[in-house]
Parts: C-alpha cells; structure tokens; sequence
C-alpha cells in the first residue's frame, strides 16, 4: 500500500507570522537582506550573495537580458529562459555581461559631411542632442567631433552648413580609454565641465559615451549584483537534454550561475546532468537542480553535487500540473520539509546548501514567510512579467492595460525539456496556461515598495537579517475565517472615483 503521509500540505496563505518583540535598532532601513545563492562550507561562505533576496524565473514570459539587467542592478538575478536556441540564449546572456552602467551605445550618428539639415532631422526622431561625429557615421566608427544643441543657432543658421564646420573637433575633445571605471568618468565629467564624455578603442573608435546625467541614476542603485571585473551578474537555465552543447555556450558568453530548468528534478537526468557539470567545470561554474518538494528529493539533488536546490511543483500562477497530473504539494510545506532536510544535511556534512522557493508567491508577505520557513531566496514569474521590462507584450483590454504571461507547459512555450521524460520528442498535454495579468509599471518602483514591506515585517518579527528571521519567527496556521478577518470587512468599501456630494 502507498505511503500515506498525515498532514495536509499547504499553502503561504494558509499561514501568518506572529510579532516578537521590536528593538529599537530594528529600522527598516537597517534590515539586510543579503542571502547566499551557492553552497558554501561552515565558517565559508557563498561564492555569489544576492543583495535582495529576489530570483527571476527561467521562462520565455520573464527572463530576458532587459529583465536580466534591471533586476541584477537592482541587487537580484535572473535566469535566462532555456526555451530558445542555445545563440539566442547565449546572446542574451552576453548582453547583460557586456552592459556597463553608465556606458551608452551612441544613438544619433552622423558623418562630418553631414549637414545640419541632416542634424534636425535626426534630433527630432531620436530626442537627442548629443551626435557623435565619425568617419562612417556609425555608433562604433573612427571618431571625428561631437556635436551638440549648444555649437549651433536653430533659429538662426544655414541648414547647408556641414558639421564638421561647427562640432568640436576630435583635437579639442575631452576623451577617455575603455580600461575606466564609471567614477573615474564621472571624475572627468565634472573637472572638465562636460556634459558627455566619449570612450575610444585604442585606435580611435567609438564604444561609448558616459553622460553626466546618467551617473547621478547609477548612485541610485547602490545594490547593484556584480563580478569582480563590475560586471552585472546573470543566470541561466538549462536543460537535461542538449547541456552538453548549450553548457559550453553559455560559459563562452560569460554566465555566473545556471540552473536546471524542470517541472521535477527528482530525476537520473538531473543527477547525470549536474555529474557532466561538476566534472567539466567544478566550482568554477555554479548549478542549481530541482524542483523537488520533500527530503527525498533534497537528498537526491544534494548528493549528486548541486549548488542550490530549487523548492515547489503546482503552485505556479499559470501552473496546471496539480489539475493535470495529481502532482505536487503546498509551497509552505515543501519549503519547511526541505528547509529541515538541508538543515539535517548541513549537521551531517558542514556543507550549507542554499534552497530556493519557486512559486506561487501571491503577496509581499509570503516572501518574508518562505524566507522565515528556511527558503534562502525566492523565484517568481508573474511578479516580474507584471513589468515593463519584462519581453511580454502590453495590452489594453476592456480600458486596463495587462501584459501577457504564459506557463513554460503551455502549449504557446512548447518547453518539451521542461516536461517530458528522457528523449519523448512532444508535449502530448499542457501543464501551464496562457494568460493576461494587470500590467505593474516600472520594475524598480514596485520592488521598492515590496522591499518596504518586506522589511516592515521582518522588524515586526524583531528581525534585521534574513538569518536572524529565520531563528526568531513564529508562524502560526490559520483558518479560512482568520483570513477573512485579515481583510476589510463588515463595511462598505468606498470607491476611489466617487465625487463627494457637497
Ligand atoms: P509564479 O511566480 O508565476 O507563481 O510561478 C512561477 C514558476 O512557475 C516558475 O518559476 C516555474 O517554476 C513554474 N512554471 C513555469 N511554467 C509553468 C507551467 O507552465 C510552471 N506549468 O509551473
């Protein structure tokens, strides 16, 4: 007969955090939400910590370069979806490797026989006043002059008149080599009055301009996810079928950490994938493996030399396989069954495995419980495909603007390697759906605003760490009325266009 276990598995909602008491050093501006992402030994520590502790999921819908870069400046990860040719994958993963805050690709290039006529025309299409002057009239060619708003008349000049006649010439600008960092840039900006500054090869071709006005952004994200050479820090989802070839592309372009993208990792195919990985890389490349739900799957992943676990199956959004298979367990069961297996792993070994959980994230709340249960960090989708710089399209549907999201099993993904078993070569039913979800805005004010309550919480909690939260929380279950008595109720909710009635 089958192993029956006795509890029921639940959910996130299904339970809420009680306070402890709140010190007075325990601000929100004092909370650090620093977390590790690899395995490290006891008294290491973690070869990557993520400064938020915010993952992107590994689909077609979310994780992109834009996404990538975004979310790694401000402190997180993305892991680049798998479910595309391994070029395109790999040349996404190198444009956010070679993206340099701060460091802009011209877009308003002219010849110096260009005309000035030529010069209103391309200001009008491009906005832009800055116009990098070189020989071919491209964004990397030899560099003749920079012409800006201030060197001419509009009101007042000749349309005929040719650049070259009014920019600053090459021999009179202010100009720097590649090897600079963005304040040494900054530095320069500001001793020499400028409003740009170029950055040549060293023979005299254009690769960037550094703005005055864009290094002010930059401080604003001081949580940047960087390498030791400033680069941001990228993921990257793999799978268990073409890793030998995809592997190899992804660590040519640059990728920090990958991660095997499954709806189960309790597989041999994920044990002979992370073996290939190990022996080929070992800890030069990191790996993730999952999803897994219980110790017996923490173990598996665990043994064969994984970095991190990922953590939950069915409780996606746009997740279907509980309906479709019978598969899966409450995400707050499976992160506390799989947050004590590494625990006991950790005792067993002094070897700490960092463990994801992946899903069903509904409210802000709910990170702070998975993180208070023993998750080191969570993945979402639907949080981010919310975004602007999400790949998905925007729409306006009957007067609200959504973006579009869609599960990795869904027929519109068609992930074949997320799904099947071994070499099956179709998706014979769908395990996701295809959906609208209300469009969110920019990325970086929402996460702000999720990073407040975040943290709010975790001072109710009496916590100023993601460690210390996870010894002191108390976490209690709750019943359907709890729950309802946790929103507004009893009353009448006023609407927010209602005109008061004078
Ligand atoms: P959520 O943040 O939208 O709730 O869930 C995102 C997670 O759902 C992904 O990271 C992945 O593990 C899982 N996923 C992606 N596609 C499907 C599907 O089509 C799915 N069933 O379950």
């Amino acid at each position: 007969m089958a192993i029956i276990l006795q509890e029921s598995s639940k959910t996130f909602s299904e339970y809420l955090l009680l306070p402890n008491l709140t010190t007075k050093i325990c601000l929100p501006h004092n909370v650090n939400l620093r977390t590790p992402i690899s395995k490290f030994k006891k008294g290491e520590s973690s070869s990557i910590t993520l400064n938020i502790p915010f993952s992107s999921a590994i689909m077609q819908s979310v994780s992109d370069h834009n996404l990538a870069i975004t979310l790694a400046r401000q402190g997180g990860i993305s892991f680049i979806y798998q479910s595309q040719s391994i070029e395109s994958q790999a040349k996404m993963v190198r444009k956010v490797k070679n993206f340099k805050a701060g460091f802009v690709r011209s877009d308003s290039n002219l010849k110096p026989n260009s005309t000035l006529q030529d010069v209103k025309i391309l200001t009008q299409k491009t906005g832009h006043t800055t116009i990098a002057i070189t020989d071919n009239g491209t964004a990397t060619g030899k560099l003749s002059g920079i012409l800006t708003s201030r060197d001419f008349r509009m009101d007042n000049c000749d349309w005929d008149t040719s650049v070259s006649e009014v920019m600053t010439p090459f021999k009179d600008l202010i100009y720097s080599r590649n090897n600079i960092t963005l304040q040494e840039a900054n530095e320069l900006i500001w001793k020499h009055k400028l409003n740009s500054l170029p950055i040549l090869d060293k023979d005299g071709n254009l690769l960037y301009l550094v703005f005055r006005k864009d290094f002010n952004e930059h401080m604003q994200n001081p949580n940047e996810l960087i390498d030791t050479e400033k680069r941001l820090i990228v993921g990257a989802g793999i799978n268990t079928r073409d890793f030998k070839e995809r592997v190899p592309a992804l660590v040519e372009a640059g990728v920090d950490i990958i991660c095997i993208d499954s709806s189960d990792g309790f597989s041999e195919w994920q044990k002979d994938t992370i073996v290939y990985v190990k022996k080929n890389y070992g800890d030069t490349l990191l790996i993730g493996a999952g999803n897994v739900v219980d110790k017996e799957g923490f173990d598996y992943l665990a043994n064969a030399g994984t970095d991190f676990i990922k953590v939950g199956i069915g409780g996606g959004s746009i997740c279907i396989t509980r309906e479709q298979k019978g598969i899966g367990r409450g995400q707050a069961s499976a992160v506390i069954d799989v947050a004590n297996a590494r625990n006991e792993y950790f005792k067993k070994t002094s070897e700490y495995i960092p463990i994801c959980s992946d899903g069903g994230i509904v409210h802000d709340y709910h990170i702070v419980l998975a993180l208070a249960m023993g998750a080191d960090f969570v993945m979402m989708g639907r949080y981010f495909a919310r975004f602007d710089e999400s790949p998905s399209k925007r729409l306006r549907i009957q007067g609200s603007y959504v973006k579009e999201y869609w599960g990795e099993g869904s027929e519109r993904a068609l992930n074949i390697e997320r799904y099947s078993f071994g070499s099956e070569e179709n998706l014979s039913f769908e395990e996701g759906v295809d959906v609208y979800i209300p469009y969110a805005g920019k990325l970086k004010d929402n996460l702000h605003l999720s990073l407040s309550k975040i943290k709010s919480t975790m001072c109710n909690c009496g916590a100023a760490n993601i460690k210390e939260l996870q010894k002191k929380a108390r976490i209690t279950p709750v019943s359907y009325t709890t729950i309802r008595e946790g929103a507004a109720h009893d009353v009448t909710l006023k609407e927010k266009d209602i005109t008061p009635v004078s």
